[in-house]
């Protein structure tokens, strides 16, 4: 591949959109600069490949392609079956999955998909049957109210929030918090780490249809053979949301019992985190859960997007290459050093560490929010989120947390050394920030002060540190 054909392709690509509206190519073309100058720490972001880039900005986007390979409701889906085809065949090889959908649109749509199938599978509704078989027009009233009864009230338990796991795995403010009797799980407060004894009697005692597996904010491995025994042991259907670590399975950093997909009977994942595709969701399942997820459009989700799953083709091809492995563990040696690199200089980590691709600093030992932390950071260069820790007193919007996370940087070529001088930035800010007061003196969980001197002496060290790591290196827009 030339790099003259990336710059090419993007150059035209730019130069059609500026003919119609100038300033969307100008974002486009700021867009670029922006996260080419960033110190990307976004532990769920990444940065997806030319071709996969491409893929995603063609005339697939005009078709409707509602259905299933082969069996669309619409006329004319010949190609789209192509690239459905070709993801979910790229899917099933790269994680030893028995069935992949690949048309959610998003990690929760993957996760609605994955909770209709099992309340479809699970649940012994007569009308639901009904319902199932396309019977519809026979249900009567009376059917429909007991559907509802039947469906609206099973049990989920999940990890919470505040310990690491995802608003879709039970958050009340979240439709996953509404349509279950929801409870979660947490962690041992003085480890910090998920206590599987504690996870199997809240599940004696819960008795959940379905037990979620999976994190967006827990630095550390999961086994999932014991939260699979787990499951079984109380008759749950044991679901993983692998969406943040799908990059490390499929890397195969996470193999035995810390890979979900052979112990899970359903894995819903994103696939533009760790797993570097574009924006969208995937379900993997065991064969008998395959008719239920395959019903997930029109179920939950609309008419699936073919250009998109033409880029999730293209990425998960890429993932099958033998130099996706070793990304995969130089993510987790980066988080690792950018662990250590924090804590020599006396960062508070949840849990101590990592063995994953992110690292939660509690920013409470620095005497900040979350929200002034991050802040502080962005004015540095540094894109981090702040986020909840564990038992967090200041709530999910202010937090006491910062997540950071290394896939990004990793895509770029960043290493180890360059971590520990990460590591050496965010110290910097973070102990010459002080937090700020309101008007009338109360401690502000926002306002801080911090030297602006500072802060663009430490953004122009993250731009020379990551000068020599340029992004898109084939891509030149000037
Ligand atoms: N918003 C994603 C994250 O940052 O983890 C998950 O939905």
């Amino acid at each position: 591949m030339s790099r003259n054909a990336e710059s090419t392709a993007f150059r035209s690509a730019l130069e059609v959109i500026r003919a119609v509206e100038p300033r969307v190519a100008d974002a486009i073309g700021a867009e670029l600069t922006d996260q080419r100058e960033s110190l990307k720490l976004i532990a769920s972001e990444n940065y997806a490949s030319p071709a996969t880039l491409l893929a995603m900005g063609n005339w697939f986007s005009d078709k409707y392609a509602e259905g299933t390979v082969g069996r669309r409701f619409y006329a004319g889906c010949q190609n789209v079956d192509t690239v459905e085809a070709l993801a979910a065949e790229h899917a099933r090889e790269l994680f030893g999955a028995a069935h992949a959908y690949v048309q959610p649109h998003s990690g929760i749509d993957a996760n609605l998909v994955a909770f209709w199938a099992v309340l479809a599978d699970r649940v012994e509704s007569p009308a639901l049957k009904k319902a199932q078989v396309r019977q519809v027009n026979d249900l009567s009233e009376a059917d429909w109210f007991a559907l509802r009864r039947e469906l609206g009230n099973q049990r989920m338990l999940g990890m919470s929030l505040d310990a690491g796991g995802h608003l879709t795995h039970g958050f009340r403010p979240n439709i996953s918090g509404k349509m279950f009797d929801q409870r979660s799980y947490g962690t041992d407060p003085a480890t910090g780490l998920i206590d599987y004894d504690r996870v199997a009697e809240a599940a004696r005692e819960f008795k959940p249809l379905i037990l979620v597996g999976g994190y967006s904010a827990y630095p550390r491995k999961v086994n999932f053979r014991i939260l699979r025994e787990i499951a079984d042991s109380v008759g749950a259907t044991f679901m993983v949301d692998m969406a943040h670590f799908a990059g490390l399975v499929a890397g195969k950093v996470f193999t035995g019992d810390f890979d979900p997909v052979p112990h899970a009977h359903i894995v819903t994942t994103t696939t533009h985190k760790s797993l570097r595709g574009p924006r969208g969701g995937m379900v993997l399942c065991q064969p008998e859960l395959a008719d239920q997820v395959d019903r997930g459009c029109p179920m939950v989700l609309g008419g699936p997007l073919p250009h998109v799953m033409a880029a999730k083709a293209v990425a998960l091809a890429e993932a099958r290459r033998p130099d996706f492995a070793d990304y995969a563990q130089r993510i987790v040696d980066n988080a690792q050093a950018l662990a250590e690199g924090l804590l020599s200089r006396g960062a508070t980590l949840v849990t101590g560490g990592t063995d994953n691709h992110l690292v939660l600093i509690d920013v409470s030992g620095y005497g900040l929010t979350g929200r002034q932390a991050e802040q502080a950071l962005l004015d540095s260069g540094i894109v981090t989120n702040r986020n909840s820790v564990p038992q967090d007193p200041n709530g999910a919007w202010y937090t006491s947390g910062i997540r950071i996370g290394t896939p990004a940087l990793t895509t770029r070529g960043l290493g180890t050394a360059e971590m520990d001088q990460t590591a050496e930035l965010i110290h910097t800010v973070l102990t010459q920030t002080t937090a700020g007061a309101n008007a009338d003196g109360t401690p502000s969980k926002a306002k801080y002060t911090l030297d602006p001197g500072l802060a663009d002496k430490v953004a122009r060290q993250a731009t020379d540190l990551l000068a020599t790591y340029p992004l898109y290196p084939g891509i030149d827009l000037s």
